[in-house]
């Protein structure tokens, strides 16, 4: 297929790139930690992984192009560190990655490679991960978190699966998905559901990072309510590593 020949390409060629959306601290307006975001700038124009990562997740290149991106957010994440800047880090992960029997031994080269303080960074997994496979899942995440890394449910509360992997896989975070905080000025059931989700994380001892903050007074109601963090519009898109180099400076 052209596209699977051209995201080939696009590894050999180097045309992948990382943005970071910044996610902002809710109780003290400070920004402690962004997401690597992939780009595809195959010839000048920005793709976006809406167009790309679908095809790639189900050919499998999902599998060498996030390896790529988990290194590419380990050497940044190092500079960052390097010069005073001691965020964390958040990189998606697919389940076809975390599936492949070199994952962790992966992970473990890319630490020793880059030098990076594994305790900065965090993986985002969909809910989808939990269907199948949980025994293994569950002895993958204990190795990971033993290297210091934190484990973040994505898109929490659109996917599938029943509550109760809560009590059995070690997570630290929950992310509340967009859709549930576009909703919640005019929704009362959204507004329910926010609040719900974030006491049933607190009570878990897991921390809460809100998605897709556009507005104020979307903010304001995630800030009474204790929510941990936020990332969206009314604070910043995904930008550049420079560019969040810039922001972190404003943040002294
Ligand atoms: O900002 P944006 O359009 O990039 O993000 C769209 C979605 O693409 C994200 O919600 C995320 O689920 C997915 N995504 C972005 N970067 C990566 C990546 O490096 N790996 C994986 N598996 N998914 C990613
Ligand atoms: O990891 P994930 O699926 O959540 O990626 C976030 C997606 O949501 C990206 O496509 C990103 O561009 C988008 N996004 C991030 N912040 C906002 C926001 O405040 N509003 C809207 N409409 N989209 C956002
Ligand atoms: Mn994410
Ligand atoms: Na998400």
């Amino acid at each position: 297929l052209q596209l699977d020949a051209s995201l080939r390409q696009g590894l050999t060629n180097e045309e992948f790139l990382l943005y970071y959306q910044p996610k902002v601290d809710l109780g003290t307006g400070r920004v402690t930690g962004a997401e690597a975001l992939i780009r595809w700038q195959p010839n000048g124009e920005l793709i976006f992984p809406d167009k790309f990562l679908p095809h790639a997740e189900e050919t499998g290149l999902i599998v060498p192009i996030g390896n790529w991106c988990l290194k590419e957010a380990c050497k940044q994440l190092r500079e960052w560190h390097q010069h005073g800047n001691r965020i964390n880090l958040a990189v998606n992960l697919s389940a076809k990655q975390l599936g492949d029997k070199d994952f962790l031994p992966f992970v473990q080269s890319i630490i020793a490679e880059t030098g990076v303080d594994s305790n900065y960074l965090t993986f985002e997994l969909t809910e989808s991960f939990l269907i199948s496979d949980v025994e293994r899942k569950i002895e993958l995440f204990g190795k990971l978190r033993e290297l210091g890394i934190k484990l973040s449910i994505d898109d929490f509360g659109t996917g599938y699966s029943s509550l109760s992997y809560l009590r059995r896989i070690p997570l630290d975070e929950l992310k509340i998905d967009r859709s549930f905080i576009m909703e919640v000025s005019q929704n009362n059931n959204s507004r329910a559901i926010v609040s719900t989700i974030i006491y049933l994380a607190k009570s878990l001892n897991l921390s809460t990072v809100a998605e897709g903050v556009e507005l104020h007074s979307e903010r304001d109601f995630l800030q009474q309510l204790d929510c941990t963090q936020f990332q969206g519009f009314l604070f910043s898109k995904a930008v550049p590593a420079e560019q969040l180099s810039m922001l972190l400076q404003k943040n002294h």
